[in-house]
Order: structure tokens, then sequence, then C-alpha cells
């Protein structure tokens, strides 16, 4: 196909030595690492060409990635294409290593959706465009798996088009052929700009072909819709159009590449990645198509004057480079050795897939790696002014899963910290945190895989096996009555001993008012200076109450007491304070607390009965539904719910919403719980004592 891209809108062309970068990204398992394989090996990059499945590809070298058959983090590698450099990013498809992806996507020129060729899977889609969209990345759709497509692509695309904003443009139609068992296969294609024919090889370019003629009415369909799509954004077109003038090609490439590079359309091209089917033809269209980084860095209004800018969007810790920070450069070329904003670069690396190529100058646009720059974080840029946060550098989404864990050697504990703290600076969709109330260490994240990579990760790559289980709820406990206690520590040992002697009224205070201690003293019957030893040994007791909980929402006033000159001491009254608490708290009717939490559940608006369903199965109490704010036929559904109900609901939320629904959380209120639970709850807390 003949190349006729204009220079004047890019900067940039076509063998100008320009360096782009590609995100590949699209839903689970679509074949996003499987095309990476078929784009290396048709640029020659690599020799032969892997497979996921095998676990031979060069993308997925991670040990946990090749463990599951799924994309755990990104895989980039950089070819030389026909005068140019580019740079693909591999992004994980689950939803539960989204953060990569959307950090790929921040860095890279041009998206390549990598889709299934099924209608019904396009609403998976939807968080990923969403974050496409918003950032005016332009972006090509990819429709993989062509060789075992059921679906015809007019319905394909019909589909796209309702979770796209941007026009979609049908760039291929296929060649079908009936086959043996009385089904169609595709074993080509035509190219609507050109109107060319090709038939596909099982490796290798496409071969060009005689125009079927059986084709011809689809053809004529198709690239009527592509120009009236292009038309509407090109007077001139219009005119042809209407005038039934056929256009110019050179007019239809330029349109395409005019109205994709400002994001208002979106191609759509066909194939098999896994078997290099439509591999050279996407190539093709990024490289006429793909802005530059120039162009890139202007719409997210980064500098390119030529003052060195690199933008981190990835921290790895290797065994022997040390911190690596993956940043796209650009403006500026750097050399190893050189100092930027008071930062030496010590070592300049390129990324192959596992492999890194120890490299000595990078200019803009280029995606490297610089080692051991300790403050260089992802979301931050280096410049001559030092490192800042980049200001649109995506924030990690809030966790939804959750796992205590524990070091399985006890003496691996300040390993253990140090390991998680350089994986979270990897993957900031993870964080861990050391809950003071059930004193457990958390992790949290985005999924139960998302965590269990995790746990792998501190055993093969950091040593520390640890144990995990499913966290506690941080149940309390209140009282339902009051009542009045007198207790006496009394002790003679001896020498000196010890004394004291209170009387105190204990009475439940309304939801929420914690613990309130009253002094009503008067005649210094309890000397001043014993008064606070005796809050403090009211405090102790409350760490753990009858039902083996904290207790809250209580007031206890000292009223009355006696002590002794020589033998009283503060170590005394504390004792007496616990005493009396001991006897009365019993009496008090202790009452267990559950936390309630306020709960935003959001989905596609087809699933919002199945999650209120899910919400309610779940001890849920409804608040109401609305749309959700600023994404398109989405809902969300707020309600109150226990704390226990949460904690494995992410799970259930994707079943009923093809992987993307998610939920958000804040404390509420403590709510009593009684009956069978609440025993359960009070049983295993006495265990946990003992
Ligand atoms: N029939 C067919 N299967 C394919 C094609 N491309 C990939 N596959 C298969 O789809 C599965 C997933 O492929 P991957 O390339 O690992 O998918 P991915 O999108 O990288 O997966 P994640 O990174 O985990 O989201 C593998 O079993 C591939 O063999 C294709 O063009 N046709
Ligand atoms: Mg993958």
């Amino acid at each position: 196909m003949t190349d006729l891209r204009t220079d004047t809108i890019t900067g940039g062309r076509a063998g100008s030595g320009a360096h782009r970068v590609v995100a590949l990204c699209g839903p689970y398992l679509s074949g996003k690492t499987s095309l990476l394989e078929s784009l290396l090996f048709a640029t020659g990059a690599i020799g032969r060409r892997g497979s996921t499945r095998a676990g031979t590809s060069l993308g997925d070298g991670a040990v946990e990635a090749r463990k599951r058959s799924m994309g755990t983090e990104l895989n980039i590698a950089s070819v030389d294409y026909l005068g140019d450099q580019w740079t693909f990013i591999d992004a994980p498809g689950s939803i539960e290593f989204q953060h990569d992806a959307f950090a790929a996507l921040t860095v890279c020129d041009t998206a390549v959706v990598v889709c299934e060729p099924s209608p019904e899977r396009v609403a998976a889609l939807a968080p990923l465009l969403k974050f496409i969209e918003d950032r005016h990345i332009p972006h090509v759709f990819f429709i993989n798996k062509i060789d075992s497509a059921e679906a015809r692509v007019r319905d394909m695309l019909a589909a796209l088009q309702t979770v796209s904003t941007r026009k979609l443009v049908l760039r291929q139609v296929p060649i079908r052929r009936p086959t043996a068992d009385g089904g169609e296969e595709c074993i080509g294609y035509v190219d609507l700009v050109s109107e060319r024919a090709y038939r596909y090889r099982s490796s290798g370019a496409s071969d060009l072909i005689e125009m079927p003629a059986e084709i011809l009415p689809r053809e004529a369909e198709a690239r009527r819709e592509m120009l009236e799509t292009l038309s509407e954004f090109d007077d001139i077109l219009l005119e042809q159009l209407i005038e039934d003038v056929a256009p110019e090609k050179s007019l239809i490439y330029r349109d395409m590449h005019e109205e994709f590079g400002a994001d208002r359309i979106s191609p759509v091209l066909l194939g098999a990645g896994d078997r290099e089917n439509g591999v050279r033809r996407l190539l093709k269209a990024l490289r006429h198509d793909a802005p530059v980084a120039a162009v890139t860095a202007k719409r997210r209004s980064l500098p390119s004057n030529g003052v060195v800018m690199a933008e981190c969007f990835k921290v790895l810790h290797q065994a022997h480079a040390g911190k690596l920070s993956l940043c796209r450069i650009w403006s500026g070329a750097v050399s190893d050795g050189q100092s930027v904003g008071g930062q030496r670069i010590g070592s300049l690396y390129r990324p192959f897939g596992q492999r890194l190529d120890k490299i000595t100058t990078a200019k803009a646009g280029e995606i490297v790696a610089f080692a051991k720059i300790e403050t260089l974080a992802s979301g931050h840029a280096l410049s001559a002014s030092g490192i800042a946060p980049a200001s649109d550098f995506p924030k990690a989404d809030p966790s939804v899963f959750s796992l205590a864990l524990r070091a399985r050697n006890r003496n691996d504990e300040v390993k253990l910290s140090g390991a998680l703290q350089k994986i979270v600076e990897e993957d900031p969709s993870l964080s861990f945190q050391v809950r003071a109330e059930t004193h457990e260490l958390l992790l949290r994240g985005q999924g139960e895989m998302h965590l269990k990579v995790a746990v792998d990760k501190l055993a093969g790559r950091y040593n520390v096996a640890v144990d995990t289980e499913a966290p506690r709820v941080a149940y309390r406990e209140t009282i339902q009555a009051g009542a009045t206690q007198h207790a006496r520590y009394k002790r003679q040992t001896g020498g000196h001993g010890q004394f004291a002697d209170i009387k105190i009224e204990i009475r439940p205070l309304p939801r929420g008012a914690g613990f309130r201690f009253v002094d009503k003293i008067v005649g210094g019957v309890v000397p001043r200076n014993f008064i606070p030893a005796v809050e403090e040994g009211l405090i102790d007791y409350l760490k753990e109450g009858p039902l083996g909980q904290q207790v809250v929402d209580l007031e206890v006033a000292l009223v009355d007491g006696q002590y002794h000159s020589v033998d009283s001491s503060e170590m005394s009254f504390k004792m007496a304070a616990r005493i009396a608490m001991s006897e009365a708290m019993p009496r008090c009717k202790p009452v267990l607390l559950e936390p309630i939490l306020k709960v935003t559940v959001a989905g596609p608006s087809d699933s919002t009965s199945r999650l209120q369903r899910l919400i309610t199965g779940r001890r849920g109490q409804l608040l109401g539904y609305d749309a959700r704010p600023g994404w398109i036929g989405w809902d969300e559904v707020s309600a109150l719910m226990p704390e226990a109900e949460v904690a494995d609901m992410i799970v259930e939320i994707r079943s009923v919403t093809q992987g993307i629904g998610t939920f958000r959380t804040e404390f509420d209120h403590l709510q009593e719980l009684v009956g069978r639970t609440a025993d359960r709850i009070v049983e295993e807390a006495k265990k946990r004592a003992a």
C-alpha cells in the first residue's frame, strides 16, 4: 500500500526517525501479548514467533505471568520499522492489573484496543474506553481472533459503537469462504481505502489477490459508510460524495490521518494476532497515522522544547540492576553519567521483554529505564528543576480486596516490610497497612488474583514466604445498662503495701460517643494525682470487654474512693479501676457492635437490578441508585452494608457485570448485632484470647 503521509500535521513523518509509542490494551485474554509477538516478528525484532499458551512468547516472561498464562505486568519492546523507531507496551488485560494499563496509556502516542470478535463481550471495554476517551488518546480498534469469529463484522462494529463515543471507521471487510463442515471462515480482507483484496497466509504477509466478485456489494456499502463518516469532518469530501465524484485516495488518507490524530474517529481493523493476519496492515496504519511524541506532549501540555523532561510511568525493582524507573523522554536527550535536576543518571537501559539492553544515550520520544534514581517514582517527572509529580498521571483505584499477611518465619518481619514497600512502589494500586484494631498486616489491592501475584512475588523475588488469611472485622462492643461498682485493691507484702479504693458509676452513651471519663471526686477522697491512673486503668480494661472486643460508647464516672497515705500509688488505683470494670461490665448487658459501611457499587445499567439483589442478599440496606457521574450507561447503587459482607463482594460484583463493576466504601456507623452470628463472633474472640 502506498504511504501518503503528510508531515505538516504531525511534525514527524514515516522514515524521519521519529520514535513513537503504542500501547496494546484490551480485555483479559483478548490476544494482546500474542499480537505483540507477531508485531515483533513482522518487524524482524525477533526471529521466531512464540506463543503465550506454550510459554514461549517474549511477553509474559515474568514467572508470575508464565505460571498463570496471563499478563501480570507490562511487556515493553522497541523495534525499528521502515526507518522509524517504535516501542510497544503490552498491558495486562485483567481489570485487577488495570493500573499498569492506564500508566502505559498515559505515556503512549496511540492505543491499539485489542478486542474479542464477539458483540456480547464489548461491554467489558467500558472502563478502558472511558480512560482513553477522557484523555483524547488516538486509538485504533483491532478486532482480533478473526479466524474463530462467529459474529459478523458489521454486528461487531455496531456493538463497538455502543461503547465508543468516537465515530468508528471500518477500514477492512472480511472475505469469507464456506468450510467443509458447512460453516464459514475468514480467509482474507478487502482494504476499503485502496480497494485491494488480500488473502491471509498462516504466517507472513498476506497475498494480494483479485477482488472476489461476490464481495463487491458489501465492499461498496462499507466503503460508502467509511466515506460518509469522514465527510462529516471534511466539506470537500462531502461535496464529492453528494456529486457522486470518486474521491482521490490521497484525500481519504489525509482525512483519516487528521481525524484520527485529533481523536475524532477510531479506525477499526481486523486480524488474528496469533498468526500474523492483519498485523502488517495494522503496522502500516500506525506508521501512517500515529502522532509523534511532540504532538502527544502538546496534547498533554508537556514541554517539548529540547530541555530534558522524562516522565516515569513504572518502577521495577530488579535483583541485579536495583531500582529502575521506566520513563518516557518527552523532551531533550539524556546520556549516562549526565546530571538532570540534581539527579545523576547512572545507567540507562532499553527494555526488551525481560531483557535490559544497556544504552548510552536516548532521545525524545524513547522509553528508557533509569537505574538507581531512588526518588523517581511512577507519576513523577524528572527535569532540570528536579523531580515533581505529573499533574495528569492516573491515581490508583481504591482497593476492593484485602488479605491479612504474616511472615511464615518470624525473623522475616523486617524483610517483609521492606519487600512490601518495593512491591507497592512497583504497583501503586497495591497498598499495605498495619491495622491497629486487629493487629493485622493488611495487603490491599484490586482483587484476589492481584494479591496472589503480589504474594508470589514476595516469595519468589524477595524470598519472604507469607501466610495469608481473610482479614478480621474490627467488631466492637458496648453496654445496654448501667451499674455502680465498688472495688478495693489491697496487698500487704512485707514493707509498704498497695491500697486503692474506688466507686464508679457506668452508663451507656449514644452510638458514636466513644468513651467518656468523668471525675466526680469531692473533698480529695481520691487525691488528684491518682485520678489519671484510674482513667488509665479503665481505658486499659476497655481494650477487651466481656465479649472480647474493644468497648465503646459508655461513660464511667469516678464518684468516691479512699486512699492510704503510705500504701496508695498510681499502680494500685489502676488495678482498682480494672477490678471494678471486670466485676461490673458483665452486668451491664454487653452487646456486640458491627461496623456498617456506606457502599457505592457501580456497574453498567443493565446489571443494576442484579447488583441490588446482591446487596440485599448480603444484609445490605439499599439507599437508592443514580446515574454514575461521567459514565454513559452506568449506574451507582448506594447502600449500607456490614463490613463482614463487603470483604469478598468484588468477586460477585464482577461476575454479574462482565468483570467491570466496582465499588468504594466509607465507614458509616456501628450497629448492634445479636443472634447466632454474634454468638459465633464472641466464641471466636474467646478462642483467640485463649
Ligand atoms: N483463535 C485465536 N486465538 C488467539 C488469537 N490471539 C490470541 N489467541 C489466544 O488467546 C489466548 C490469550 O492470548 P494472549 O495473547 O495471552 O492474550 P492477552 O490479551 O495478552 O491476555 P492478558 O494479557 O492476560 O489479558 C491464548 O490462548 C492465545 O493463543 C487469535 O488471533 N486467534
Ligand atoms: Mg497479555
